[in-house]
Formats: C-alpha cells, sequence, structure tokens
C-alpha cells in the first residue's frame, strides 16, 4: 500500500479527464485551427526580446557558455521551451537553436490489453504540475507556473519549474607536454524541469542544456505502481511482494518529443540521414571498410533507428567560422520500440511543419475532415521545407520489487548534439585555440 496517497487515483483521474477533454473539444472545434500550442515563432525584430522578464530563463554556466530561452506552460502538454539560443565562449552573439520544444506526447499501453493512455491529452499531465519542494530543486530556483485553466481554481499558480545547475564530469581531458601539465575542463550544464503527477506516476520532464552545445531531454517516471494495473496473468506481470499472488501489469511508456528546429533563426532547415555499411577486406587491404552515405531527406519520412544510422538538421543559411554548415544531430537514446499502434513503431518522424499537429497520437486540435490524429498519418509526401522533428523513444516497464515503494525513477529520452555549429570545441583552451585542422 502507499504510504502516501496521490490526490487522485488513475480511474477517477481519468474518468475526470474524460468528461473535461470532452467541454475542450467543443470548446476546440468552435475556433478550428487555434491550436492550443502556437510553436511556431512569430516574425519579430531580432533586438526585440522574445519573452517577458518572468517567462526568461537565462544562464551563464561557470565555463563560459550562455543558454538563453523563453519558457511558458500549456494545460496539456506542460513546459514548452521557445526561443532557445546557445551562447559559447568565442561567439559575439546567440545562435539560435530551437524555435520550440516540448514533450508530443506520453502513450501507456498495458500488456495485457486491457487499458491504453494517452498522458498528455487524457489522463491530465499538464493539470498534474505540483509543487517543489525546496530541496528538489539544489542550488536553483523554483518559479511559479501558473497553471491554464486549472481544473483546481484553488491550486492554478504552483511552485512548479525548477532552474539550476549541475557539474557534468569531464567535459575535456588532454595530456600537455608535461605531466603537471593537463589541459582538463569540468563541464557544467543548466537543467531545467518540473514533474507533473499522472495517476499514481510522476513524471519529471528534465531538459539538460550543457556547455558544449549539446542539449539532453528525458523523462523521469517515478511516484507509485498503480494499485489498480495488477493480476494481468500469467505472462503480462511480475510478482511483487511477497510469493507470487499480485502481479504488476507489464506496460509500456511511449514518450515523443517535439522539436521545431530554427538553427541561425530559419526554420527552413534541411534533414540528412547518414548509413555506414561495413564490408570484409577486399583488394589487398588488411581491414574491413566502413563506407557512410548521405541520403538527403527531401520528403516527410517515418524513420527507424539501425545500426550506424543517424540524422541531423542542417541550417538553411547559418555557417560556423571554418565555413561549414551549422547543423544539430539526433541521438536517441536507448529504445524499447512498441509495435503495437501506427504511430509507435518508428523512433523519428519528420513533417512538414503544420500549426494543427500538436500530439504524436490523440492529436486535440480539429485539423478538419480527414486529417489524421497521430504522427504516422502526418507523413504522407509533402515536401520539407519546414520540418519538425518527433523522436518517439519507448520503454517497457516489468516491474520489480524495487519498484516499491516510491518507485525509483526509470529514465528514458534523447539528447541532440552540435555538428558544426562552432569550428572548434566551444571550450577550447585559449592555448589550443590555433590548433584547428591537419597539424603542419
Ligand atoms: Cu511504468
Amino acid at each position: 500500500m502507499p504510504v502516501i496517497m496521490p490526490m487522485i487515483g488513475n480511474s477517477r483521474a481519468r474518468k475526470r479527464t474524460a468528461l473535461a477533454l470532452a467541454l475542450a473539444g467543443l470548446a476546440a472545434g468552435a475556433t478550428t485551427g487555434a491550436a492550443p500550442a502556437a510553436a511556431q515563432p512569430k516574425a519579430a525584430p531580432a533586438a526585440a526580446a522574445d519573452c517577458s522578464a518572468a517567462y526568461r530563463i537565462e544562464q551563464k554556466l561557470s565555463t563560459g557558455t550562455t543558454w538563453r530561452m523563453c519558457w511558458r506552460y500549456h494545460k496539456e502538454a506542460g513546459l514548452v521551451l521557445e526561443h532557445i539560443t546557445y551562447q559559447p565562449p568565442g561567439e559575439a552573439r546567440p545562435i539560435k537553436v530551437l524555435a520550440s520544444a516540448k514533450l508530443g506526447q506520453i502513450h501507456v499501453p498495458y500488456d495485457d490489453g486491457q487499458n491504453e493512455y494517452h498522458d498528455l491529452t487524457q489522463a491530465g499531465f499538464g493539470q498534474g504540475l505540483k509543487d517543489l519542494a525546496p530541496g528538489e530543486c539544489p542550488g536553483g530556483t523554483i518559479k511559479t507556473v501558473r497553471v491554464p485553466e486549472a481544473w483546481d481554481p484553488s491550486h492554478q499558480n504552483v511552485k512548479g519549474l525548477c532552474t539550476t545547475t549541475r557539474s557534468r564530469g569531464h567535459a575535456y581531458r588532454m595530456q600537455g607536454d608535461t605531466a603537471n601539465k593537463v589541459f582538463q575542463k569540468q563541464g557544467k550544464d543548466l537543467l531545467v524541469y518540473t514533474v507533473n503527477q499522472v495517476g499514481w506516476y510522476e513524471y519529471i520532464t528534465e531538459w539538460r542544456f550543457q556547455d558544449d552545445g549539446t542539449i539532453n531531454m528525458n523523462v523521469g517516471a517515478t511516484g507509485s505502481l498503480s494499485p489498480m494495473d495488477y493480476d494481468a496473468g500469467d505472462g503480462r506481470g511480475w510478482p511483487i511482494g511477497k510469493g507470487a499472488k499480485a502481479y504488476a501489469t507489464s506496460h509500456s511508456h511511449n514518450v515523443f518529443w517535439k522539436l521545431n528546429f530554427n538553427l541561425d533563426g530559419s526554420t527552413k532547415g534541411r534533414i540528412e540521414q547518414y548509413d555506414s555499411k561495413v564490408s570484409a577486406p577486399a583488394n589487398g587491404r588488411p581491414a574491413p571498410t566502413n563506407k557512410t552515405t548521405r541520403t538527403p531527406i527531401t520528403k516527410e519520412l517515418a524513420g527507424d533507428a539501425k545500426n550506424m544510422r543517424w540524422w541531423r538538421v542542417v541550417s538553411a543559411t547559418g555557417k560556423n567560422k571554418d565555413g561549414h554548415a551549422r547543423s544539430y544531430e539526433i541521438v536517441p537514446g536507448a529504445s524499447a520500440k512498441y509495435p503495437g499502434r501506427s504511430y509507435t513503431q518508428h523512433d523519428v518522424y519528420f513533417t512538414e511543419y503544420n500549426k494543427c499537429e500538436q500530439y504524436a497520437s490523440d492529436n486535440l486540435p480539429n485539423c478538419g475532415a480527414g486529417h489524421g490524429k497521430s504522427v504516422d498519418k502526418w507523413v504522407n509526401g509533402q515536401a520539407l521545407k519546414n520540418p519538425v522533428v518527433w523522436v518517439n523513444v519507448g520503454f517497457h516497464h516489468v516491474a520489480r520489487d524495487e519498484d516499491q515503494q516510491p518507485m525509483p525513477v526509470h529514465w528514458q529520452g534523447l539528447s541532440v548534439a552540435p555538428r558544426d555549429v562552432t569550428a572548434m570545441n566551444p571550450l577550447t583552451p585559449t592555448e589550443l585555440a590555433d590548433q584547428n585542422g591537419r597539424p603542419e
């Protein structure tokens, strides 16, 4: 039995959500096209601030890199980060990276086929924002978030957004001429996170901005196993508690992220896929060879992760000081891909920007008759001019005794890593600043 009862249990929360959604659906229908989250940035003068001070996050890390962004809070999707820029030491101005970044859905199907949830759109994810105790944002600031259309009007202001910094360990290390000359730097990250309760679960939505330009986005699930989801029968659960009576039902958490890049201020990025093929030694060579090919992705694509395959978003306009096009590489984390639904069958989706397409499944806005409700349906041959990147990372949760109590956080997510955004390691020490390219 849980020691602390969550405010609302699974079934009640979900019934309540269904009602709220029915009402919201009516409202949405009346204003077709007014999608809940307007992700595309307005064409604003470059000098103007993108948001008021209360919604600005700006952190200069001790290693010299500054990250800037705006945050807002959406009633279903939760935390939305916009106008994300990166300014490493040596860059005169902030480099635009992402126009908007947020969760695109958390899809939770149970192995026994009895339950399937879309946590953002049907189970109150956004409404479940929790107050953070002072101790759970170490060294940082907890901002107050106003939850739009709060179900509980007496609790619409939540101390729920933590921004803080954390050490990452080595950013690099390089032995110098002598043993006592070591070039090394300890990396620092900006962390931005919220906790959202859905039923008995609590999801930590964490964004980690590294001083070397990498962004990590992860969802951690903690809280409690749902007491309602037991006894699915042989082969679909795991015994929790004494003996072999109570089998917690296995299930998946399929988390989607929705990323709108705007490298150097343009949303017209190009998508490229890279594949490498290793062949046996030939032509008298002593070792196998590896050939890497680039495939421009010019039309919408549902892509599958594969050994030695990767994708990048290339800036339409920006180049680094070496004259190379700036890009960000998509680095999906470990994933247990769930083949049960058309939208969870692929690891990445590149779709042409459409304001109405907000959720990877159970898309809430009314996009008109015949417009599909999930991301796989939006891959239908359009040319990619303003690509939106959707990444699906699944976790198959087979409960274990250690999941009680509370359940330890299990994480899933991805990174996006700079590729040629700067001409050199952005944290290069001055003494090594001339070491760019083949040594003379
Ligand atoms: Cu789980």
